[in-house]
Order: C-alpha cells, then sequence, then structure tokens
C-alpha cells in the first residue's frame, strides 16, 4: 500500500451559489451549486499514515478547532473503512494568501481528499473524493475536477448522491476569466457557515431562495456551454444579489458588503454602458470578483484602482485536483 500521498488542487468561484445545509454533520446542501475551478491558485496537500500520532498543519502552523476536526473527519472517514492505516500526518501550503480574498478551504479539502484515498490505495475516483471533499467544506465538493463543475444537492440522508460532477473541461472556454478584487482584507465577523445557518433558520426568503437557485443552474450551464457571456454575467449578479438578500432578511440581518462594494458594483455597471463586457459575483463577503474576457483584464484593473481596490488576483479556469510526486515532508 502507498501510504503517502500529495495532491494539488484549485479553488473555485461559484457562478450559481451553495448558501445553506439540510444536514450540518455531513454537509448536504438545500440547493445545487454550479462553478469555475480557479488557476494559477492552487494548494498542495501531503499526508501520509503510519505517523506516531494524528498532526495537521495549514501553512506553516499547527491545525486547531474546527480546522482539525473537519481534517480528522476526513481522515476517520476513510480509516473506518480501510482498517489498519494509524494515525495521520497531513501538511497543506497554498500558493496564494488569505488576503487575496478567496477561501483557500475548498482547495486544501480537494487536494486532502484526493491525497488521501491515494495514501489509503484506493483507486482515482473523482465522485468519491467529492463525496469526501465535501465533508470538510461543502465548496470543497467542486474542487476535485476542473473547469465547471455542478455540485448535485441529493436526495439521500446518507449524502452519497450529493456530489459535484465536471460538466465542461477547462479548455471548453479558455478565454474566460475571474478578478478577485480586494476591497477589504479585513477578517469577515460572521463565517460562512454561521451565516448560512443564521440564514437558514430564519430568513423568510430562504424557501424562495432554494428554489430560484436550483433553477438557476440548468440555467447557467447552458449560457456556459453557448458561451454567452452576457447572459452568463447577468446571472451570476443576479443570483449573487439574491444570496445576499436572503442573508440581509435573516434574524440578526447579516450583510456581508461594504461601502467600497457598492462603489466598484456601481463602476462595472457604469463601464458597461460604456460597452465593456465585464459582470460581478459576490462570495460571503464585500470583495467582488469581476467576470470578463482576457482581452479586457487590463480595463477590469483600472476599474478597481479607481475605487482604491487594495489588491487584484487574475484567474483563468483551472484543472483537475492531481497527484504530484513533490511532498511536503
Ligand atoms: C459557494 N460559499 O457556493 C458559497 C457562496 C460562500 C458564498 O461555499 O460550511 O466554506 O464549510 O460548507 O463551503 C462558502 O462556504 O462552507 C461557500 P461550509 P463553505 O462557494
Amino acid at each position: 500500500m502507498n501510504k503517502k500521498a500529495t495532491a494539488i488542487a484549485h479553488p473555485n468561484i461559484a457562478l450559481v451559489k451553495y448558501w445553506g445545509k439540510r444536514d450540518e454533520a455531513l454537509i448536504l446542501p438545500h440547493q445545487s451549486s454550479f462553478s469555475m475551478t480557479l488557476a494559477p491558485l492552487e494548494v498542495k496537500a501531503t499526508l501520509a499514515f503510519g505517523a506516531e500520532r494524528d498532526e495537521v498543519r495549514i501553512n506553516g502552523r499547527p491545525a486547531q478547532g474546527s480546522e482539525l476536526t473537519r481534517v480528522i473527519a476526513l481522515v476517520e472517514r476513510v480509516r473506518q473503512t480501510t482498517p489498519g492505516l494509524g494515525p495521520v500526518r497531513v501538511v497543506t501550503q497554498g500558493n496564494f494568501p488569505m488576503s487575496a480574498g478567496l477561501a483557500s478551504s475548498a482547495a486544501a479539502f480537494a487536494a486532502i481528499a484526493v491525497a488521501i484515498r491515494a495514501a489509503a490505495g484506493l483507486p482515482k475516483d473523482a465522485r468519491e473524493s467529492s463525496i469526501l471533499a465535501r465533508l470538510g467544506s461543502g465548496s470543497a465538493s467542486r474542487s476535485v475536477e476542473g473547469g465547471f463543475c455542478t455540485w448535485h444537492r441529493g436526495q439521500r440522508a446518507d449524502g452519497a448522491d450529493s456530489f459535484a460532477e465536471q460538466i465542461f473541461p477547462a479548455s471548453h472556454w479558455p478565454q474566460l476569466r475571474m478578478m478577485a478584487v480586494v476591497v477589504s482584507g479585513e477578517e469577515k465577523e460572521v463565517k460562512s457557515r454561521d451565516g448560512m445557518r443564521g440564514t437558514v433558520e430564519t430568513s423568510p426568503y430562504y424557501p424562495a431562495w432554494i428554489q430560484d437557485a436550483e433553477a438557476e443552474v440548468p440555467r447557467a450551464i447552458e449560457l456556459v456551454r453557448r458561451k454567452d457571456l452576457e447572459a452568463l454575467g447577468a446571472l451570476c449578479e443576479r443570483n449573487a444579489w439574491r444570496m445576499h438578500a436572503t442573508s440581509m432578511a435573516a434574524d440578526p440581518p447579516l450583510c456581508y458588503l461594504k461601502p467600497k462594494t457598492f462603489q466598484l458594483i456601481e463602476a462595472v455597471a457604469a463601464e458597461r454602458r460604456k460597452g465593456l463586457p465585464v459582470w460581478f459575483t459576490l462570495d460571503a463577503g464585500p470583495n467582488p470578483v469581476l467576470i470578463t474576457l482576457e482581452e479586457h483584464l487590463d480595463a477590469c484593473q483600472r476599474l478597481a484602482q479607481q475605487v482604491g481596490a487594495e489588491n487584484t488576483v487574475r484567474c483563468t479556469p483551472g484543472g483537475d485536483a492531481r497527484l504530484v510526486e513533490e511532498h511536503l515532508f
């Protein structure tokens, strides 16, 4: 058995967002979601069974609290079905800082899931890896395969049908670009996990969110298939607005947006009226991600600078999570 393995995975940006769980422990969503994998951002994870005790290090420091519990939850699931693996050592390293405004957890859990299966001697299986990654972080289910992926909500109570699958590879639309614009590098006050729980429990708009987001997934897929940037951009914007509107209607209200977020959104609309093909999406934070084509990146950069953005990060469609031979230890 190969007891040590290293995998690399990219983060992803949801075009139709995941917002709310029907099962907190198994991380099962109320609705399906659809995303693009982001290169060149990546996280590498090396994992070896047979250590003295369970040990997890993330970006050079020991994992603590829920981070540690979540990594061990993935490992436990494989240890239960593959006897004799023993304690594990896990080390992850990302090539992008938290201040990039994009969460690294999706890439980290996807890389860990792929590495765990390889180190345990289990065959390559994108569906099983996606289910395993999901147990760490919902959005991680969408980082196992590259290009454009749908995370199917599934129906089963055990989560066996709640996994992501690739709809189009990265090569389907290589000119598409995402530019993360950091307007606020501060850590957010309410983590996604708590924010979505509050929204599910108290927002009167939540049932409408579920229905709408589920219906938007096939529409977004069709627009990516046709490479219809204008209609896709409009869909992404309205889906982001609806996620934030549903959260703002929670009790207590949840608002992730800052004044500079609105400034940038207004600047995007103004430039678009003048002919620049640019749209935005927004995750659970104040930093918009601009959606455009390769040839318009410099114009988008100027737009970000106009509103005083701290940083921008340019991304292309990324590939599948993959095993590599260069281990971190
Ligand atoms: C998404 N987000 O679809 C949505 C849009 C944020 C806004 O998935 O609780 O870190 O670990 O499943 O995946 C962020 O939440 O949450 C997220 P958990 P996760 O990308």
